[in-house]
């Protein structure tokens, strides 16, 4: 449950009394919320726009294509050699039997600079922007997870901040090590008592009298790389003066800490269902001195450069799975065109031929958010954090539903160890679970998201206290929602922007829209403060924005293929209209599902059924035969 001291809790403040004005209710309760004065400032995001029924295409059309020619020089050079690395050189299998990575394979790795894919050049990395990164963690993806933890937790997360956040003299001083992988890095924010509310963490750091150094003391659990590393991005509680109040309150704070400082200790291995070849331990700091200038943006800056350091590295997960996926396919159709049974080929049966398809249409989609994404940060983009979190949940769910589907199209074949697709089954479990889980990153998408839909509200609000200046405003905004009501279209549409072949399904597109925010709105005006305790509608919600955000990064990609009369154009406008055709059902039925009562109820009844068996400590229904 999420402690209504923070991430839900200010979210009560976003929609205001019971009210007779409705909207004036709402609003006025928003100019108090301080989450609101994160998303006040307006915003290019497709993702934030989208709570207000509003289509922002700045982001995501045209699809970005942002390497230069040298870029993509640079980065042919780089993708054969590191996919015949994986294919000749390492054994995914043996990493995973011996769990490490092997060390012949490590120092593979780092010949080839693959420590150090973003570090700037002239800090001896291969200063890739995230495009080029994505393409080749795609190739990692595709060959070995557990090494692609690994790399990840070390680049993605591990040293991120000091990438991000570093000072000059940070850089120059942990960078040129960490990017030939001579030093290794871990992100070090969960603990035993703190895992989906990161900003409940009891490690502690106090500032020394002379202010020279913190002594740092507490314990992180499942850190990639902790048993490994040499360099620890920590996340701990330090008492922090509020300059205006004067007033003491402990706030978390970023440290670069060194194992060489002393007081830092790792355990053993864990032992894991999957991504075994990757090193998972817990980490110790007891009286660790950490030097005053470790600290990572400041004192009291620490959480927002935890959650934008998983921000920045949610993409390079669905670049990673997209990879993932193109293995499963590749598996499945090299067995089902070769595998006879009933006297035909098995692709040549529909079931089959539907599996094939449907693992075909979900690797699509993801690759389509991967390099969307990536490229709008190449873009100098800073507001993707929904974007991210819906490619991170997107992507690790389209990954295990088609490591789950070849598995059944190789049947007892790919059950079996030998296969490698079990392996791959059982890496690709966590990624649903870390870096966020699946849960809290939708309803992390669900309420960001409303708040900047409630926050226009607000501007609404003070237009009102003017209203001769502000008559556009008012106007505007009241007449989009008096056509709703009717059941008119606001205008909006999103056809101009795509090929003619796919404007029915930017059509479908642009009424989704529409209606989620319509959607939203209604949410605000019904549920007012109560709307942060609607789970079941708000995850209904985020599976909306999920399928919207992915029509709209299919039609741009899409759209530039047939622009471009890419050979392979036809083949993906039939996947793109068929998704949006599908994906534009989901939403219906979603967006019905929270406004239909009935189905309400359904949820009062469905947590009452989960109370019940909790409170008896288990199965609640009498056996069938009675004992
Ligand atoms: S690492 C561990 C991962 N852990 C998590 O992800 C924790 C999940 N929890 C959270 O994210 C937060 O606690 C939530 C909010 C979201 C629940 N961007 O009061 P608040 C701002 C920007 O709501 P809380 C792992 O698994 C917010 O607006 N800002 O916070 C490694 C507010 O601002 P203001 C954000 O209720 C696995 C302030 O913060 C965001 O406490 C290894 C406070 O907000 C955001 N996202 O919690 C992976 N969220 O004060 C390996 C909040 O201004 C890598 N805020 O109003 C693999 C890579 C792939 C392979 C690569 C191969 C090479």
């Amino acid at each position: 449950m999420l402690r209504s001291a923070n991430f839900l809790s200010k979210l009560v403040t976003i929609a205001g009394r019971e009210n007779q004005h409705r909207i004036t209710g709402i609003c006025s309760s928003l100019v108090n919320s301080k989450r609101y004065a994160s998303t006040d400032k307006e915003t290019k995001s497709f993702g934030m726009n989208l709570f207000r029924g509003q289509i922002a295409t700045d982001q995501v059309f045209p699809y970005p294509e942002v390497l230069n020619e040298d870029q993509r020089q640079f980065l042919r050079e780089l993708v054969d050699p590191v996919a015949k690395f994986f294919e000749e050189q390492n054994d995914a299998m043996k990493n995973d039997s011996i769990e490490k990575v092997d060390d012949v394979s490590m120092e593979g790795l780092k010949a080839m600079g693959a420590f150090g894919l973003q570090v700037p050049q002239d800090l001896g990395g291969l200063g890739l922007c995230n495009t080029q990164y994505a393409r080749l963690v795609e190739i990692v993806g595709a060959h070995d997870l557990g090494v692609g933890i690994t790399l990840g937790a070390h680049q993605s997360i591990g040293f991120k901040g000091i990438l991000l956040f570093g000072s000059p003299e940070q850089k120059a001083k942990y960078l040129p090590k960490l990017a030939t992988g001579e030093t290794m890095a871990c992100f070090c924010l969960t603990e035993p008592q703190s895992g989906s509310d990161a900003s409940s963490i009891r490690c502690r750091a106090v500032l020394s009298d002379d202010g020279k150094h913190y002594v740092l003391n507490g314990s992180k659990i499942w850190i990639s790389n902790g048993g490994l590393s040499e360099i620890f991005t920590v996340f701990a509680q330090t008492p922090v003066k509020d300059a205006k109040t004067g007033e003491t309150k402990d706030k978390v704070t970023a440290f670069i800490v060194e194992r060489s400082f002393g007081g830092v200790t790792s355990g053993p291995p864990e032992k894991k269902m999957g991504i075994k070849a990757s090193n998972t331990a817990e980490v110790y700091f007891e009286d660790v001195k950490i030097p005053a200038e470790n600290v990572l943006a400041g004192e009291g800056g620490g959480f927002k450069v935890a959650m934008n350091i998983l921000n920045n590295g949610r993409f390079g997960m669905a670049a990673a799975l997209s990879g993932t996926m193109k293995y499963c396919i590749q598996k499945s159709i090299e067995h089902a065109s070769t595998r006879t049974q009933f006297g035909q080929k098995i692709d040549s049966f529909g079931s089959i031929q539907e599996k094939i398809a449907r693992m075909t249409l979900l690797q699509y989609v993801t690759e389509c958010m991967a390099y969307m994404i990536s490229g709008n940060m190449d873009q100098g983009s800073t507001e993707f954090q929904i974007e991210a979190a819906i490619s991170k949940v997107f992507a690790s769910e389209a990954a295990w539903y088609c490591a789950d589907e070849a598995i059944q199209i190789l049947g007892g074949m790919g059950y079996m160890k030998e296969c490698g697709l079990e392996r791959v089954m059982r890496d690709l479990r966590i990624f649903r679970i870390f870096e966020g889980t699946n849960d809290i990153l939708r309803l992390f998408v669900s309420l960001t998201g409303i708040q900047y839909a409630g926050s226009s509200l607000k501007e609404l609000q003070k237009a009102m206290k003017n209203p001769a200046a502000n008559l556009g405003l008012i106007f505007g905004a009241g007449s989009k929602r008096a056509m709703r009501m009717v059941g008119m279209s606001t205008g909006e549409s999103l056809t101009q922007y795509v090929a003619p072949e796919l404007s029915d399904s930017a059509t479908k597109a642009s009424k989704a829209i529409e209606e989620f925010g319509a959607t939203v709105e209604h949410l605000l005006i019904k549920y007012n403060k109560r709307i942060i305790d609607e789970q079941f509608l708000l995850n209904r919600l985020a599976n909306s924005a999920i399928d919207i955000y992915s029509m709209v990064c299919v039609l741009s990609r899409t759209s530039r293929s047939l622009s471009e009369k890419h050979p392979s154009a036809h083949h993906e406008t039939d996947i793109a209209n068929i998704w949006c055709d599908e994906a534009a059902t989901r939403i219906n039925a979603n967006l019905s599902d929270i406004k239909d009562s009935g189905n309400v109820k359904n949820y009062d009844k469905l947590a009452q059924i989960s109370r019940d068996v909790v409170s008896n400590g288990g199965l609640y229904q009498r056996h069938p035969l009675g004992f």
